[in-house]
């Protein structure tokens, strides 16, 4: 993308001041993120992104959802007293007053005011910070728990798991890159689980788990932190769907208490650290246990190891898929992570027990 592209899609938005500089951010799988720099100081800088229009297929639903979303939880702030500028995202509309811009080639653009003094942390270092991740998203949720309208579902069957599996067995038979053969081992990891998985989402689909606002993508960079280590402000909203809440504490387990990275060759490195596991799910239930049924905090424990094995049949699909979803750095890359998230998804099945009775520990506290 060349510079003169992208300030002139930034012209097109209500930006305050005047642009001095667009930076590439950050190495997101699925859009492409760029800072706006103005050149004042008293004026805000913008995050401007490209939203992924073969993943995302109605992105001015998303938009619309992402901003009604957003008004929900500044008034919320508000009323507490926050400060809804840094504690949510402020989506800036096109001159013209759409929530996004489409260029000449059906690409979708759309900015938000950059929350400065920030930290975007990429892994959980400290139980303090997941504890502050952790009452971050519990706070979202309470926030979210009495809005009442309809989101669009921008991403159907999302971590649904009868869906993902209609996905995986198409992708199987089809074998578009002739890659099946080779990752057999891989595809029995998959199918060992595939009763159990689907026994818990009929909870979902039977309604004992019900459905609310959730984020569903709770990577621990998608929160900034201020300064001081406390958490500010969920963002990344693309995302935001009616869904069961157990995604986000799962999906936030598995990206938080990772020892070692997602994609990590080194598979020694990776494991599921119980601790981080413990401090999330404090600070998450902090929050959380204004508003969870006995049902879904029967499942947190769970829900863990759903989300991961999920992103495990995810990486590898998408491996024998050719790689056509995720962004990829080398060409086996979805496979170094199908296998560092397999040998995450086994961390946390050894260790299920202790995260069982973390969770009942943590909850008793609020019985
Ligand atoms: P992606 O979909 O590519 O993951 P994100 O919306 O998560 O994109 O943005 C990528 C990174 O950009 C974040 O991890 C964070 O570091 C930074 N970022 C995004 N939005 C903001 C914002 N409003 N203020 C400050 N930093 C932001
Ligand atoms: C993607 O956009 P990003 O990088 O935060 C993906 C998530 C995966 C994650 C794995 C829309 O998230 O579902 O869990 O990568 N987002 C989408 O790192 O598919
Ligand atoms: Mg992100």
């Amino acid at each position: 993308m060349t510079n003169r592209v992208l300030h002139t899609v930034a012209a097109r938005f209500q930006l305050a001041g005047e642009v001095s500089a667009v930076r590439p951010l950050g190495e997101g799988f699925i859009n492409d993120t760029f800072v706006i720099e103005t050149a004042a100081a008293d004026t805000p800088n913008y995050i401007l992104q490209r939203k992924n229009r073969h993943i995302f297929t109605d992105i001015p639903a998303m938009m619309d959802n992402i901003a009604r979303v957003t008004a929900h939880l500044k008034e919320k702030i508000a009323a507490r007293g926050g400060d809804p500028r840094r504690e949510a995202l402020t989506v800036v509309p096109t001159a013209d007053g759409q929530l996004c811009h489409r260029d000449e080639e059906g690409e979708y653009w759309a900015v938000c005011e950059f929350i400065p003094d920030t930290i975007a942390y990429q892994q959980a270092d400290t139980p303090e910070l997941a504890f502050q991740g952790g009452k971050g998203i519990g706070r979202f949720q309470a926030m979210l728990a009495d809005f009442r309208e309809p989101l669009a579902d921008i991403l159907p069957g999302f971590h649904n798991m009868r869906y993902r599996f209609r996905q995986w067995d198409e992708t199987l038979a089809k074998d578009p890159a002739g890659r099946a053969k080779e990752v057999a081992e891989e595809i029995g990891w998959i199918e060992a689980r595939r009763d159990e998985m689907l026994r818990f989402w009929s909870l979902v689909e039977t309604g004992v788990i019900p459905t609310r606002v959730t984020h569903n993508d709770t990577k621990i960079n998608n929160i900034l932190f201020d300064r001081a280590g406390n958490v500010l402000c969920v963002i990344d909203l693309d995302t935001v769907l009616s869904a069961t809440c157990l995604n986000d504490y799962g999906d936030a387990m598995r990206s938080y208490t990772n020892t070692g990275q997602e994609d990590d060759p080194n598979l020694e490195k990776v494991s599921m650290d119980i601790r981080i596991f413990k401090a999330y799910t404090e600070g998450y239930l902090s929050e959380a246990h204004t508003f969870l049924t006995p049902a879904e905090a029967e499942h947190l424990a769970f829900s863990a190891r759903y989300i991961t094995y999920e992103q495990v049949l995810r990486f590898l699909m998408d491996y024998i898929d050719g790689d056509r979803y995720y962004k990829i750095k080398s060409p086996d890359h979805n496979l170094v992570r199908t296998r560092a998230q397999y040998r995450l998804l086994q961390s946390m099945e050894a260790q299920y027990g202790e995260m069982q009775r973390i969770v009942k520990e943590e909850l008793e506290r609020y019985a």
